[in-house]
């Protein structure tokens, strides 16, 4: 093993998923409607006919779950808490549940007792049906904030003397896009649609975001304020975001397309997060007001609010070509287009089993770099994984069989390592997505990221090739010797 692939044994390692996509039982103990809930059923096209009423009834089968990360040796699992299980309506003048307090505190101390440190994310878009009907969700951005604080509060009471690593919010830009431009995901709100969730996606996407940016300072600053003292936790944000090289390389136009498209996905929350500062230039620019101010109030809160990490989920990465054109009002990317070829026909990465997933660890590198160097804090990839190619529609005999999926992980774990040894990047830690296969969101079940095959039939869980895999590949890097 050369120097240069050492991890630290202190470095973090687990599997993730997120409550709607593997939980079910969406009317069991008093659970609440979430958005999504209503967003399989309104138009069950947008999903391929999929909802996640069952999924992979983790709700009645997290013992076997658990069963399965100590098997396959993890140090840490990162979960997400469907917040209408906790307070069905969502509001803060509504009642707690304390059944699905329940549920998350016996999962919680079967995680303790099994030496698997929780990671807990507050908010994996599921919100509250209750909330989307009384004042319309995220583009009330005054209520929201103080809903989510609320609902963040209620869980570090309730879990925080066990749970000591918080994810605030899973992929502000994908609930604001996908839920407000494109609106593929829920609330599927979109100028394009013509019929009841038409929404305006000139302004909307953005509004969201801020909605969400001063939910998880306000969820910050509750926990700074009145449980870290006696809980000694962290708290960060998990934010989405692609790496982009220019597609001409010789083009300084397309170098700074670049530069903007990342600006555009992850400046959007970093910057007020981590920069304490407003939206990035190029964003206002384009945007104008539509992109709504912070006012002193919540400058100042900005201001005191401590991220502790970033959470980074990494994919894959594309190419950015500017345009001359003037940009519409409904781009969110920044007036550019973006490519997975170049302008010499080179494929950005080796092809996966879904078409916006390739495989690009060296990008993944310098973006893990960059991301550091500009916010200066330790970096959690909370999620990472892909599907391999031909994987949907694969039997479980052959899914097992997953080296494409082992290659992966072990060539993104050597970009994580050079990261560290050669530029210096601080990265603590790493949750390949995810545990199981699972409901894909708009994508339905066809999509195969586990590291273990469900049979959506049957339920039965079946390790692929990839499980065990990650253990040694720690083992190897941690410099630990693990028993035949
Ligand atoms: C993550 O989102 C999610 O956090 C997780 O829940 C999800 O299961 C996982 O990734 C795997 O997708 O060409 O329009 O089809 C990642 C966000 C969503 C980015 C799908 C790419 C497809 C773009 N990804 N999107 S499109």
């Amino acid at each position: 093993m050369n120097k240069t692939s050492f991890l630290p044994v202190d470095f973090e390692w687990g599997f993730a998923t997120a409550a709607y996509q593997i939980e079910g039982a969406v009317d069991i103990d008093g659970r609440g409607e979430s958005i999504w809930d209503t967003f399989c059923r309104l138009e069950p096209t947008r999903t391929n006919g999929a909802n996640g009423d069952v999924a992979c009834d983790h709700y009645h089968l997290w013992e076997k779950d658990l069963d399965l990360l100590t098997r396959y040796g993890a140090k840490a699992y990162r979960f997400s808490v469907s917040w209408s299980r906790i307070i069905p309506f969502g509001g803060r003048n509504d009642p707690l549940n304390e059944a699905g307090i329940a549920f998350y505190n016996q999962l919680i101390d079967s995680l303790v007792m099994r030496g698997i440190t929780p990671w807990l994310t507050l908010y994996h878009w599921d919100l509250p049906q209750g909330l989307q009907n009384r004042y319309g969700g995220w583009l009330n951005v005054e209520e929201s904030q103080l809903d989510f604080e609320r609902y963040a509060r209620v869980c570090f009471e309730r879990f925080g003397d066990r749970v000591k690593n918080w994810i605030t919010l899973n992929e502000p830009w994908i609930q604001s896009i996908y839920g407000y431009s494109t609106g593929v995901n829920a609330p599927g709100r979109s100028s394009t649609n013509e019929q009841s969730e038409a929404g305006d996606s000139s302004t909307e996407p953005w509004i969201a975001g801020k909605a969400q940016i001063m939910s998880h300072i306000r969820a910050v600053i509750a926990y700074n304020r009145d449980f870290r003292r006696q809980q000694d936790g962290q708290i960060g944000i998990s934010l989405n975001g692609d790496y982009y090289e220019p597609w001409d390389s010789s083009d300084s136009l397309d170098w700074e397309a670049a530069e903007w498209r990342m600006e555009f996905q992850i400046g959007w929350f970093a910057n007020p997060v981590f920069l304490k500062k407003d939206y990035p230039e190029c964003m206002r620019r384009q945007l104008g007001l539509r992109l709504p101010q912070f006012t002193h109030e919540e400058l100042a809160l900005i201001e005191e609010a401590e991220t502790d990490f970033y959470g980074m989920n990494y994919y894959t990465s594309q190419f950015a070509r500017h345009r001359n054109a003037k940009p519409l009002d409904t781009d969110f990317r920044g007036n550019l287009d973006e490519l997975q070829c170049n302008r010499e026909g080179k494929q950005v990465g080796e092809e996966s089993g879904l078409y916006w997933l390739r495989s690009c660890p060296e990008l993944f590198r310098k973006h893990l770099t960059r991301v550091y160097r500009l916010y200066g804090k330790p970096i959690y990839v909370t999620e990472n994984g892909c599907p391999c190619p031909g994987e949907d529609g694969m039997t479980c005999a052959e899914a097992v069989n997953d080296p494409y999926r082992i290659r992966y992980f072990e060539s993104h774990l050597d970009a994580i390592c050079k990261s560290i040894h050669e530029d210096e990047a601080s990265i603590k830690g790493y949750f390949a997505w995810a545990l199981l296969d699972n409901l894909e969101w708009s994508d339905g079940y066809g999509p195969r990221f586990g590291v273990t095959f469900t049979n959506y039939e049957t339920l039965e869980r079946t390790p692929k090739q990839s499980a065990l895999m990650l253990r040694q590949m720690f083992a190897e890097r941690q410099g630990i010797i693990l028993a035949a």
